[in-house]
C-alpha cells in the first residue's frame, strides 16, 4: 500500500502534463472583464488564482475535491488502512522542539491565542526541510518533496500547540502525550482535555473536516498561497494565513459570535421574545457594528458548514439554551439584514454556530475558537502549498495602480 507521499509522486507527472495541455488550450482566452471597481472592491468575483483542493459555489457552498460535505460525509473514511497509517505518521511527527515550548511557556496569557499561534507555527521554521534544502541548491524539480515533509510536520504538531496554549493560558493542568493508535481529532481533543468525551471527539472530526479548505481567495487561503509564492517554506506560509484568520472579518468571527450571543443574553435575558431579538440586532447595525456570524463574500445562501453544524446539534443537544437562541436569530437576522438592504448574503456563515458545539462541551473560553480554526485550515492550505511547488506556481505578484493613474488612463475613454 502506496504512503501519501508515493500516491503523490504516482499523481504529479500527470498533473504537471494536465496544467500544460490546460495553458496551451486555453492560456491565450479572456476571462471576462475587469472592472475598476474590482481594483477598490477588494477584487471581488476577479477571476485570479489556481486552487485545486476546493471550489466554492455562491449557492450550494464548498465542494472538498467534486464532493458537497454530505457526499464527504457518507464517503469517509473510506481507507481504514490509509487512516491508521496517516495518523501514525502524524503521531510520530508531532513533538515540537523545546524552543517552541519556551516561546509558548513565555507568552503572557493576556497574550491573544492567535497570536500566540503564529509565534510558534512561525518559530517551527527552524528546522524546515524546504528552507534547508533551498539553502543547499535543491532543484526545483524536488520542491515540492521537502515542502511535503515541512506540511506533514506542520500538520502533525498543531495539536501539541493548540493544547500547549490552550492550557497555559486557561491553567488547565498539564499537556497528556499524543496516543500513536488513535486518530489526529481524538489526539487533539485529549491534548485539549476532552479526550473523554467521545461526542466532542466526534465534533472534532467534523470541525476538522468542514474548517479545512473554502477554495483560494479567502484571506488564510490566499496570504498563504501568497507567501509560500515568494519560496518562503511552509510555516511562514501559513504563519501568515493564520495572521489573517486572526482578524474579525474572517475566523475571529466565531469568537465575536459567542461575545455577541452573550451580550445579547445579559441585556435582553435568557428566554428573550423574538421582538426583543429583533430589537438587540438592529441596536447592533445602527451602532454600525457588523452581526457577526452572518454575511459572506461569496456565498448567497446558507452555508453548507452551517447546516452541517446545525444537524449535529440537533442530533446531541437539541435542548440546549444556547443552540435554541442560535435557531431563534437563524429566523430573525436574515429578515432585518434584507431590510437594512446592504448586506448582499443575508445568510450564516460557519461562524455563526461552532462557538455554541465548542461551549456546550465546556470549552468556552471564546478567544481560543479561533485557534482551532486555524488548525483545521492548515489542511487545505498545505494541501495547495504543495501542489503549487509541484506544479512550479510562479511569484505571485499582480499589478496596482494609483487613483491618478486609473483617472489618467480613463480620462478620454
Ligand atoms: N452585518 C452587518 N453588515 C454587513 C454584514 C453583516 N453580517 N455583512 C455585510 N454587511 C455590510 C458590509 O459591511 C458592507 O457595508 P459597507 O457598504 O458599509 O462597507 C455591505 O454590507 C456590503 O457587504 P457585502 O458585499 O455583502 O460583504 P463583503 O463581501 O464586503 O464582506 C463579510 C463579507 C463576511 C466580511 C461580511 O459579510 C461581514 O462582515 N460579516 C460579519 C463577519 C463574519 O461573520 N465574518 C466571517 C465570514 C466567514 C469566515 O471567513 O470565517
Amino acid at each position: 500500500q502506496a504512503t501519501l507521499k508515493e500516491r503523490l509522486a504516482e499523481l504529479i507527472p500527470a498533473e504537471i502534463q494536465n496544467v500544460k495541455e490546460t495553458r496551451a488550450e486555453h492560456g491565450k482566452k479572456s476571462f471576462g472583464p475587469v472592472l475598476v471597481d474590482q481594483l477598490y472592491g477588494g477584487m471581488r468575483g476577479l477571476p485570479a488564482l489556481i486552487w485545486d483542493g476546493s471550489v466554492l459555489d455562491p449557492e450550494e457552498g464548498i465542494r472538498f475535491r467534486g464532493k458537497t460535505i454530505p457526499e464527504c460525509q457518507q464517503l469517509l473514511p473510506k481507507a481504514p488502512e490509509q487512516v491508521t497509517s496517516l495518523s501514525k505518521d502524524w503521531a510520530a511527527r508531532a513533538a515540537i522542539p523545546d524552543f517552541v515550548e519556551d516561546i509558548l511557556d513565555r507568552c503572557p496569557p493576556t497574550l491573544h491565542p492567535m497570536s500566540q499561534f503564529s509565534l510558534a507555527v512561525t518559530a517551527l521554521n527552524h528546522d524546515s526541510a524546504f528552507a534547508k534544502a533551498y539553502q543547499q541548491g535543491v532543484s526545483k524539480k524536488e520542491y515540492w518533496q521537502p515542502t511535503f515533509e515541512d506540511c506533514m510536520d506542520l500538520i502533525a504538531k498543531l495539536p501539541n500547540i493548540a493544547g500547549r496554549i490552550y492550557r497555559n493560558v486557561y491553567g488547565r493542568g498539564k499537556l497528556p502525550a499524543i496516543d500513536a493508535n488513535k486518530d489526529y481529532a481524538y489526539n487533539l481533543a485529549t491534548l485539549l482535555g476532552f479526550g473523554e468525551k467521545s461526542e466532542f471527539v466526534e465534533l472534532m472530526r467534523l470541525y476538522l473536516t468542514i474548517h479545512s479548505d473554502h477554495e483560494g481567495g479567502n484571506v488564510s487561503a490566499h496570504a498563504g498561497k501568497l507567501v509560500g509564492s515568494a519560496l518562503s517554506d511552509p510555516f511562514l506560509a501559513f504563519g501568515a494565513s493564520l495572521n489573517g484568520l486572526a482578524g474579525p472579518l474572517h475566523g475571529l468571527a466565531n469568537q465575536e459570535v459567542l461575545i455577541w450571543l452573550r451580550k445579547m443574553q445579559s441585556k435582553i435575558g435568557q428566554n428573550a421574545s423574538d421582538e426583543a431579538v429583533k430589537e438587540y440586532v438592529w441596536a447592533t447595525l445602527k451602532g454600525g457594528q457588523v452581526v457577526p456570524g452572518y454575511g459572506h463574500a461569496v456565498l448567497r445562501k446558507t452555508d453548507p458548514r452551517y447546516s452541517a453544524q446545525r444537524e449535529f446539534a440537533l442530533k446531541h443537544l437539541p435542548e440546549d439554551p444556547l443552540f435554541k437562541l442560535v435557531g431563534q436569530i437563524y429566523k430573525i437576522v436574515p429578515g432585518v439584514l434584507l431590510e437594512a438592504g446592504k448586506a448582499k448574503n443575508p445568510w450564516p456563515n460557519v461562524d455563526a454556530h461552532s462557538g455554541v458545539l465548542l461551549t456546550h462541551y465546556g470549552l468556552e473560553e471564546m478567544q481560543f475558537y479561533t485557534v482551532l480554526f486555524g488548525v483545521s485550515r492548515a489542511f487545505g492550505v498545505a494541501a495547495q502549498l504543495i501542489w503549487d511547488r509541484a506544479l512550479g506556481a510562479p511569484l505571485e505578484r499582480p499589478k496596482s495602480y494609483s487613483t491618478a493613474a486609473i483617472q489618467k488612463i480613463f480620462k478620454d475613454k
